[in-house]
């Protein structure tokens, strides 16, 4: 029996009781991970990751984890180590059988592409076209391109520049208008396992864009990740005020981005033609800018390299106007930075006689290599190159040769020794080329995304081939 005279007394004793019972879990530690791998279980935002640990008890064993071919072991290991609920060869990322050899059609429609390989040597191909940006990823189990449309304001010009992480995930780098198109926005896109999320990294006046410029051109923005994985993206931007060309980096750090802008051209008469970034192993910038200029006297173009280096002092920064050295051509160039930190640039063009230049250039000396090609090739002329280093960090040139008669082709070019080997790798494909992206895969396979495009014609097409 309760009498009125206790009930204070039991009210304490259930709201006592109540208390203890809600406050069982704020009584836990608030990061339970017995394996110390610091992802929890259950998932806690108070553990070094927020994301949960699939076995508590295994610290090979987390969502940060990899399982891949890269990882030995750990695609025969009986354990879902990445946790995505796939086990060794259950798991994409332990497959590493590549698109056959050859070259097939990505998208007809598509005029400017970057291609890049996962960890296992497995191709994506970002590119933009009518539809929009896209990505296509080889997937070895279906052992198809899988196709995804990611920005539909991004139609047809808006340059584009990719690279994949560790763990084989997409980042891109791309420009697209406003709604109300009074500006424009640099943005990053990026997939973390299924999900995809954006970031603007700049955003500045219509006026200031150069892709509306110079919307043919392929190579006005490149994105390289930092050993951690971070973007870092360099591009162009026109400068109203003294009617020039700017180059600027946008680096992801912590949260936030920082942008600086890195040189500006000479002059007015210098026009931007491609920007190529990549990152050493110290986690150091390397840049490399192609400046193109009208060369009055022959009518042809020519180009001013610019190469910059960023060290603990700041920049350190070369010019090579190639328009004093009498190279009257210009149809792009490229820069990769291999293990050791060591810069490969390539450049290439065509003049009106039809001689095409195709250079390897050490950037100790800025002595220039031809790679010998035909000199005079009735109606060629090149459409554009792109430089890669394989696993040993010997240096590859792709580039593409496009004639009015039926002999246009992809070549490519490798060191061996101390000379450059160079040949046709497909001579079906016609003319109108305009750019190529290299990379090599682990087993020394060259992989190539080419775009082709015409104004006038007018023709489109965005092709992949896979090397022997
Ligand atoms: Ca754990
Ligand atoms: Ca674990
Ligand atoms: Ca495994
Ligand atoms: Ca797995």
């Amino acid at each position: 029996m309760v009498s009125r005279r206790h009930l204070p007394v039991w009210t304490s004793i259930v709201v006592l009781c109540s208390m203890f019972l809600v406050g069982q879990e704020a009584w836990l530690p608030p990061c339970m991970d017995s394996d110390g791998d610091g992802y929890g279980d259950p998932a806690s935002k108070f553990c070094e990751h927020p994301e949960a640990d699939c076995d508590d008890m295994n610290p090979y064993m987390n969502p940060g984890a990899l399982e891949s071919l890269t990882e030995e072991a750990t695609c025969s290991d009986r354990l879902d180590n990445d946790c995505d609920g796939f086990i060794d060869d259950e798991d994409v990322d332990c497959l590493s059988t590549p698109p056959p050899e050859g070259t097939a059609l990505i998208d007809e429609n598509g005029v400017s592409s970057s291609l890049a390989l996962g960890p296992q040597g497995l191709p994506g191909i970002a590119y933009t076209g009518p539809t929009g940006l896209e990505y296509a990823a080889w997937n070895p189990r279906a052992l198809i391109f899988e196709y995804q449309t990611l920005d539909l304001a991004c139609l047809g010009f808006c340059g584009v520049s990719l690279q994949l992480n560790q763990r084989g995930e997409p980042s891109i780098a791309y420009f697209r208008p406003t709604q109300d198109g009074s500006r424009i926005q640099g943005v990053w896109a990026h997939r973390t396992g299924s999900i995809w999320s954006e970031e603007i990294f700049a955003s500045f006046p219509l006026g200031e864009f150069v892709g509306s410029l110079f919307p043919m051109k392929q190579a006005l923005v490149s994105l390289s990740l930092s050993p951690s994985g971070d973007p870092r993206i360099a591009y162009f931007r026109y400068r109203p005020s003294s009617k020039d060309y700017a180059v600027w980096l946008s680096e992801k750090i912590g949260y936030g981005w920082q942008s600086s802008q890195i040189a500006s051209s000479p002059n007015p008469d210098f026009q931007p033609y491609a920007v190529s970034l990549s990152i050493d192993k110290g986690g150091q910038a390397h840049i490399l800018v192609n400046w193109e200029r009208i060369w009055s006297s022959h009518g042809d173009e020519c180009a001013v390299l610019y190469y910059a280096k960023h060290t603990s002092l700041g920049w350190e920064s070369l010019t090579l106007d190639l328009c004093l050295l009498q190279i009257p051509a210009n149809h792009g160039s490229s820069l990769v930075v291999d293990t050791a930190s060591t810069p490969h640039v390539t450049f290439c063009g065509s003049d009106s006689k039809n001689n095409n230049y195709l250079y390897y250039i050490d950037m100790d000396t800025w002595q220039f290599t031809p790679l010998q090609l035909p000199n005079y090739d009735p109606g060629s002329e090149l459409g554009g190159c792109s430089i890669a280093v394989d696993i040993d960090d010997r240096p590859f040139v792709a580039y593409y040769v496009n004639r009015t008669d039926s002999l246009s082709y992809l070549g490519l070019c490798q060191r061996v020794e101390n000379s450059w080997d160079c040949g046709a790798l497909d001579s079906s494909l016609g003319p109108y080329f305009v750019g190529v992206s290299l990379a090599l895969d682990p087993f020394g396979r060259a992989h190539i995304a080419l775009s082709r495009y015409d104004f006038f014609i007018p023709v489109a097409g965005v092709y992949y081939y896979r090397g022997p």
